[in-house]
């Protein structure tokens, strides 16, 4: 009896996943290191109130604070240092940096701390986007993480540094 009404549980746990899924709009983004091979991947699901982004990122400098931003251009060529993703996402004609007075970017998102292994673990809830909105939707954008922190104040782009990983959101 006990182990029948496990099953049952079980079933409908897997029910509610795949219902969830059928409700919300998702996408991947592969990313690009600084020397072209693919180091790490994100996936980005679509809520009422922001995208939550979920990633798994390596090859970075161990023990260190990284910036992490949407930026607005989906295109990432480590020849040019990934300068090809353009400018943070901003549709608000917004300053730079959670701490500017005028203040943030919708592409702005806090700082991730890369661990002594060179990764990156993390999930971020950035509720200024959507995935698919016309005003503020960032499929066909770029993640991006930086070689520094961002110190969320300086224009344009919080000095953050080289781009060491970039990833086209699809
Ligand atoms: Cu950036």
């Amino acid at each position: 009896m006990k182990r029948l009404l496990m099953s049952a549980g079980f079933v409908a746990l897997t029910a509610t996943g795949v219902f969830a899924q059928q409700n919300s709009q998702t996408a991947i983004a592969n990313f690009v290191g600084k020397d072209g091979k693919e180091n790490g991947r994100a996936a980005l699901t679509d809520a009422d109130k922001g995208v939550l982004i979920e990633l798994e990122v390596s090859d970075l400098p161990p023990g260190t604070w990284v910036a992490f931003h949407v930026h607005e251009t989906g295109k990432c060529d480590h020849a040019d240092g990934h300068k090809s993703a353009g400018a943070h996402f901003n549709p608000g004609k917004a300053e730079h940096g959670f701490l500017a007075a005028k203040g943030p970017h919708a592409g702005d998102m806090p700082n991730q701390y890369v661990g002594e292994d060179g990764k990156i673990h993390a999930q971020v809830f950035n509720s200024f986007v959507s995935l698919d909105e016309a005003n503020n939707g960032i499929r066909g954008r770029a993640l991006m993480i930086h070689a520094k922190a961002d110190d969320n104040r300086s224009q344009p782009s919080g000095d953050a540094g080289d781009r060491l990983a970039c990833a086209v959101i699809e």
